[in-house]
């Protein structure tokens, strides 16, 4: 096992134990080296039968990239899910295989043992994983390029998942993501040409949050200020963690009549910005903090869990809740029960309902209200106001603070530093790194809140759309000439393409913490510092005088 993929990884190099930070095992890591092999070895096929002018099926697509998404940090601990996937993406290579075939392409030159290798038990696939990696590419600099456009491209996959839940395709991202894969398996390119790789996953992470910001808008509203209660009810309740819409929807459908309440947790919690979900009296408002919190914040919840996607912590021997939480989707933990579609497209929670309703109500944890819903149409909706307070002064800069939370100490910065801004700067958040502030009372200008909230991760694509706005309002020609610095906090690989995005749309001086990547080698970094002006953090002191130009 090595695996760094992750801001937790130990040591900030990597993890090789037997079990890594996150709590995935060996042999989960293994499998999950191995399904990646295999995608690159599907893909391989994918991009010779797309030169021919042929497309993969439907069900390789969203097979690819449920496959990918399902790879991410804390997503999936279940070792059988990877054993099926490695089984099923072996067979669904020889399909593509066959229709490049019959498309015409030549595939004289398919030569890499990723594309040819073969097996057929979960002993196979345990073997092939002592075979395959991370640690197969031995130049750590092209490894490195490499991994950044892979962890780029587990980020976009599950963007374009969510989107392609809600009837949303770009044809364009399942073409990048194969070529992407095939790509990494490439001896022959070059650095430059690898550096080139990871700005066009940049590019195409763009389109996949601007699609799925898309599907989400168009099909539930575009998110509009809210107070959200953060207090608990006296009725029994479930609640939804994750990222997926689709399933918020379902949820609040089917619970309706039921006497069961609905609470977002963590990366949910902006579920209660959209307006077709304001309708339901029965979705209550959000119960808790980010993804790390889980482990004390299920207990006290009392009933059943539904985890859309990740962050899961694997639950403690003696925790109580672990019965009672059920996933769906890319994720899944082994002893959690798993939900799927039935034929027609449906997920059936009748048996999360029925067990709310055996479970004590949530006992409150806080009270009161926090609010939320500043993603770009809301934005932009007050942008004279916004204009007006820099013109007058009254906002002096923005703070991008955007990506994740996670569970290391260190992450006290990120509160420390949103206390220690001056009273006339704003934070624009996204993502569950909001957790460390979006509780403060930090106060408001002329009536803006110092901390806007557009979202989710991918609803960064939000702050990019209202620097973009800025730029034109003020007529400049640089997206950096903006009164706007970025303090970035990372943890897992949606973050690292919110971060190839933003490179991507030009945005400089961008600060990563609380730990630089362990996967940039030293003269990836250089590249990154050099051409990006990307930098850590140091202390709140005296990055807040930095980004203050004092
Ligand atoms: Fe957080 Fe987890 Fe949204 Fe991530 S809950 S860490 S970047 O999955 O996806 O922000
Ligand atoms: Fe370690 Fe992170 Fe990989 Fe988990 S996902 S094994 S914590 S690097």
């Amino acid at each position: 096992m090595f695996c760094y993929q992750c801001q937790e990884t130990a040591m900030n190099k990597g993890c090789s134990m037997k079990v890594g930070v996150c709590g995935k095992t060996e042999d989960v890591a293994n499998l999950q080296d191995v399904l990646i092999y295999s995608l690159k070895g599907m893909a391989i096929y994918a991009v010779k039968l797309r030169e021919k002018g042929g497309l993969p099926t439907d069900e390789i697509k969203v097979f690819m990239a449920e496959s990918l998404f399902s790879t991410i940090t804390n997503a999936n601990f279940d070792r059988d899910v990877f054993v099926n996937r490695i089984g099923e993406a072996l067979r669904l290579r020889d399909e593509l295989k066959a229709m490049a075939e019959k498309a015409g392409a030549d595939l004289s030159d398919v030569v890499h043992d990723a594309a040819l290798w073969s097996g057929s038990s979960a002993e196979d696939f345990d073997k092939k994983g002592e075979e395959v990696g991370v640690l197969m590419t031995e130049n750590e600099d092209v490894r490195s390029l490499r991994e950044l456009t892979i962890y780029g491209v587990k980020g976009m996959a599950a963007y374009t998942t969510h989107a392609q839940h809600l009837g949303f395709e770009n044809e364009e991202l399942f073409a990048f993501m194969e070529k992407a894969l095939a790509d990494t398996l490439n001896d022959n390119l070059s650095a430059d040409e690898l550096v080139a790789l990871v700005m066009e996953t940049g590019k195409f992470g763009v389109e996949s949050m601007a699609i799925l910001d898309k599907a989400n808008t168009q099909t539930y509203g575009n998110p509009e200020i809210t107070k959200v209660n953060i207090g608990a009810g006296d009725r029994p309740g479930i609640l939804i963690s994750g990222h997926d819409l689709r399933d918020m929807q379902a949820l609040l459908e089917q619970t309706e009549g039921t006497g069961v309440d609905v609470y977002t947790h963590s990366e949910m919690l902006p579920a209660n910005y959209y307006p077709a979900f304001k309708k339901y009296s029965h979705f209550h408002g959000n119960y808790g903090n980010s993804w790390w919190m889980q482990k004390e914040e299920f207990e006290s919840f009392n009933g059943p869990v539904l985890f859309t996607t990740n962050c899961i912590v694997p639950p403690k021997k003696d925790a109580s809740y672990a019965d009672r939480v059920y996933t769906t989707n890319a994720c899944g933990y082994p002893g959690f029960k798993h939900i799927v579609e039935d034929g027609n497209g449906k997920k059936d929670y009748s048996e999360i309902i029925e067990h709310a309703k055996k479970c004590k109500p949530p006992v409150e944890i806080e009270s009161g209200e926090i609010v939320g819903g500043f993603a770009h149409n809301q934005v932009i909706a007050l942008a004279d106001k916004v204009v007006e307070a820099v013109k007058s002064g009254a906002i002096k800069k923005f703070f991008v603070m955007a990506g994740c939370d996670g569970r290391m100490k260190d992450r006290n910065y990120y509160t420390e530093f949103a206390k220690a801004l001056p009273k006339d700067t704003v934070i624009l958040t996204a993502g569950c790194a909001k957790y460390r502030y979006n509780k403060l009372d930090l106060g408001d200008i002329g009536g803006i809140p110092r901390v806007l909230d557009a979202g989710q991760c991918n609803d960064s694509y939000s702050l990019a759309v209202i620097a973009l706005k800025l730029k034109e309002v003020f007529g400049l020609e640089d997206v950096n000439e903006l009164p706007i610095a970025y303090n970035i906090a990372w943890y897992e690989q949606k973050a690292v393409i919110v971060l190839l995005a933003l490179l991507y749309l030009g945005v400089k001086n961008i600060h990563l913490g609380p730990t630089l990547p362990a996967f940039l080698s030293p003269n990836v970094a250089n590249v990154l510092v050099e051409k990006f002006g990307i930098a850590g953090i140091g202390t709140v002191e005296d990055d807040v005088r930095l980004f203050m130009g004092e």
